[in-house]
């Protein structure tokens, strides 16, 4: 099939080729930068929803729970679950693929998984890419669920137009939450599990954070914190009603475009550096920086030197 056949098929809402088309991004093919151009025009109406949280704080069992709600207004739904495949959560791909069983059945929802495969940078530029091409398939909803640890699964979580961290009542989550950077890239939080104990206590704490942070800015949006508890289907309008408000936040203060421009900004410097790199490293500068190690131990020369030579800003000597 040509790249143009694929970009059709995939503007059709064809899930084979939503298939093929997202592996293409995800192998770094050739082919992947031109069926992204090909699709650029059928991009931009799907809104994104990304949600994060420490491992097994339900994230999936919501993200399913939110994608019936979404379904049974009429809405199609896209999931990229983002798995690290570290020891602690390795299992998590099959479980997903469990608890998503009973809405991977259904037309109008499409689940993909992206595993993270050593390259971190790599794997967000390409959850990235690939919802883009469910954007362009078509579906009113395209949702990230990505593990709330490491940089990258921030970053996916944070290109989204609304994030949701989902936190559990155990003691303590608030404060891991601040450490680990979740607290920055929340519009709401989510406490699940609200069936355990400490449930009441945790979204104090959290609100109790929050009004810390307030800046007192004209339209400021303050996160709203809600209590679900997933495995019984609770709570999970008030989740969406939540998507709603901040949506419409977003567009009543211009922050919709703002953000958007913000992530677009940040994807391009990311692009660039990627492209800088795999083009700087040529087989010859990776033989000078080699060959000139000794040099710099023997003190014949500093490592500045030799970065500046080798992005020829010095003359060699
Ligand atoms: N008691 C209780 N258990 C829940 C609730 N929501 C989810 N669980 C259970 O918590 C476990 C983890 O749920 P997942 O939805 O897989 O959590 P996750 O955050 O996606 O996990 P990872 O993707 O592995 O990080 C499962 O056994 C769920 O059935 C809840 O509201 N209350
Ligand atoms: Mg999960």
């Amino acid at each position: 099939m040509t790249t143009a056949d694929l970009a059709t098929r995939v503007s059709e809402g064809d899930r084979r080729a939503i298939a093929r088309a997202i592996s293409t991004v995800e192998n770094d093919s050739q082919n992947a930068g031109a069926l992204l151009h090909r699709l650029v025009k059928k991009m931009g109406n799907a809104y994104r929803i990304g949600i994060t949280g420490p491992p097994g704080a339900g994230k999936s069992t919501l993200t399913s729970e939110l994608t019936k709600l979404i379904r049974s207004l009429g809405k199609t739904v896209a999931i990229i679950a983002v798995d690290p495949t570290s020891p602690f959560t390795g299992g998590a791909l099959l479980g997903d693929r469990i608890r998503m069983q009973d809405v991977s059945m259904d037309e109008g929802v499409y689940v993909r998984s992206m595993a993270t495969r050593g390259s971190l940078g790599g794997l967000s530029a390409k959850a990235k890419d690939a919802a883009d091409i469910l954007d362009a398939a078509g579906f009113d909803i395209v949702i990230f669920e990505t593990v709330g640890v490491g940089q990258s699964e921030l970053d996916i979580a944070k290109a989204a137009d609304t994030t949701i961290v989902v936190l559990v009542p155990e003691s303590g989550d608030a404060v891991q939450a601040m450490k680990s950077g979740l607290m920055e890239i929340a519009d709401f939080f989510v406490v699940n599990k609200s069936d355990r104990e400490g449930a009441e206590q945790a979204v104090r704490a959290l609100k109790t954070i929050l009004t810390m942070r307030v800046t007192h800015a004209a339209d400021e949006w303050i996160p709203p914190v809600i209590q679900t508890t997933a495995s019984k289907n609770v709570g999970i309008e008030k989740v969406w009603e939540t998507v709603q408000k901040h949506r419409e936040y977003l567009d009543s203060t211009g922050q919709f475009l703002v953000r958007r421009k913000s992530r677009e900004r940040e994807r391009v410097r990311e692009l660039v550096e990627a492209i800088l790199h795999f083009d700087f490293w040529t087989p010859e500068r990776t033989k000078t920086l080699e060959t000139e190690l000794d040099r710099i131990i023997s003190r014949e020369r500093t490592s500045f030197d030799l970065a500046q030579e080798l992005v020829g800003k010095l003359k060699p000597g």
